[in-house]
């Protein structure tokens, strides 16, 4: 009988010593032929979590140790959080492999988001990472839009080598190769281990395919400190992450006002002619419309409350906003981009503003994603597209 050493939902290898460690199984569990940790058990039964805190060093040394054989690498980012999704530093340990960028979540984004921009998009930003994608492909790996062709191309250009998932954690790359094991009728209980809590997967491990013999691989998520989705608590996060698809909310606002998101971030429009801010975030999150002047007592006495979250149990750097000053010239459309909240995109007309984010939290600015305002890009082209 051949006993599986490593739990084959989270790849840790498997101990019967301490409960409190990763791997843990009782001896029965240990026999078994597909054996799953207690951990794992505990995630996919009942929805409990516990964090196996994965640290960046451990991270860079599962991804180089599943790199040690001939990789095709399949760079999973999630395209409702681009810029929460890029690993900074990635390129050296990919080296030496063809990189595929995989746009997951596809389903959270407006249907008339042009794909050909988004794909673009991603290309550029995966090349000022250093990395020069051979392939984009947007898909979704819970509606399975864009799946089957992705599987296509697998089978086509993959040529012996294994297929790896690398990306920050939570993006869906666990989900992902779920998708594949059961595009290849192979998902026996094999199934890796998918949850909504960043730092699921906590060790390399990979599994062949009958019939093709295409070996799929997958690695542990980096986690990071400059998401929003790595610093609320477990709790908050239902929060933020969309569940469906992101329905863009437009405020028309007159100067001196100020829009919060939850109580993570705030916006307020000082100065310029009154204009359209569109905000793209959870659903589920509250967004709440003030005056200026009225902005500081509002989040003294209802942060927590209507401005939630952060509630009690998030990290208290989360419990204060730092204010910096950003204002744009007459031009294109700007989305300014809050990572793991979403983003606030503005009209293109001058405009003075200041953002309050929590510490560590950076907004950083992109040409809007949505083509030209109320008017997005007629030209939609799915699936996948060859990068330039
Ligand atoms: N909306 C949407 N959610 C997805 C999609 N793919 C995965 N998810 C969700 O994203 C969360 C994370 O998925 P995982 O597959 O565990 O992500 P991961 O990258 O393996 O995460 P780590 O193991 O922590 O690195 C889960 O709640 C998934 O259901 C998708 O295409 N669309
Ligand atoms: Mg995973
Ligand atoms: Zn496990
Ligand atoms: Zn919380």
């Amino acid at each position: 009988m051949s006993v599986n050493l490593v739990c084959t939902g989270c790849g840790a290898p498997l101990q019967m010593d301490d409960e409190n460690q990763r791997g843990y199984v009782t001896g029965s569990a240990f026999l078994r032929e597909q054996p799953l940790c207690q951990r794992c058990y505990r995630l996919i039964h009942y929805g409990q979590f516990s964090p196996g805190n994965v640290t960046e060093e451990e991270y860079r040394s599962s991804v180089m140790r599943s790199l040690s054989r001939p990789s095709l690498v399949l760079y999973v980012v999630d395209l409702f959080d681009l810029a929460g999704s890029l690993v900074r530093g990635l390129a050296g340990t990919l080296r030496g492999n063809e990189v595929w960028v995989i746009g997951n979540k596809v389903d959270l984004l407006a249907r008339e988001l042009s794909r050909e921009r988004l794909s673009n998009w991603l290309v550029r930003e995966a090349r000022r990472n250093g990395l020069e994608a051979t392939r984009v492909v947007l898909l979704s790996a819970r509606s399975e839009e864009g799946l089957d062709g992705l599987w296509r191309e697998l089978l086509a250009h993959s040529r012996g080598r294994q297929v790896v998932t690398v990306g920050m954690a939570n993006v869906g790359k666990s989900s992902l190769l779920n998708r594949l094991l059961a595009k290849s009728g192979q998902l026996d209980g094999q199934a890796l281990t998918t949850s909504p809590y960043p730092g699921t997967t906590l060790s390399g491990m990979s599994v062949k395919l009958g019939g093709s013999g295409m070996v799929l691989a997958d690695t542990p998520g980096l986690l990071g400190k400059y998401r929003l989705q790595d610093r609320v608590c477990r709790n908050s996060l239902k929060w933020i992450i969309p569940e469906e698809r992101v329905r863009p909310r437009i405020y028309q606002l007159q100067p001196d006002q100020s829009l919060f998101l939850g109580g993570l971030a705030r916006l307020d429009f000082i100065a310029g002619q009154p204009q359209p801010f569109v905000i793209y975030a959870a659903n589920q999150l509250t967004v709440h419309r003030t005056k200026l002047d009225r902005a500081d007592e509002l989040y003294r006495r209802q942060l927590g409350l209507i401005l939630n979250p952060p509630c009690s149990d998030c990290d208290a750097s989360l419990r204060e906003l730092r204010p910096k000053n950003v204002s744009f010239e007459d031009g294109k459309p700007v989305d300014l981009v809050v990572p793991g909240l979403g983003w606030i995109r503005l009209s293109g007309r001058r405009v003075k503003l200041r953002i309050h984010l929590p510490s560590g939290i950076e907004v950083s600015v992109r040409p809007a994603l949505g083509g030209r305002f109320g008017n997005a890009d007629k030209k939609v082209s799915r699936g996948q597209s060859r990068a330039r």
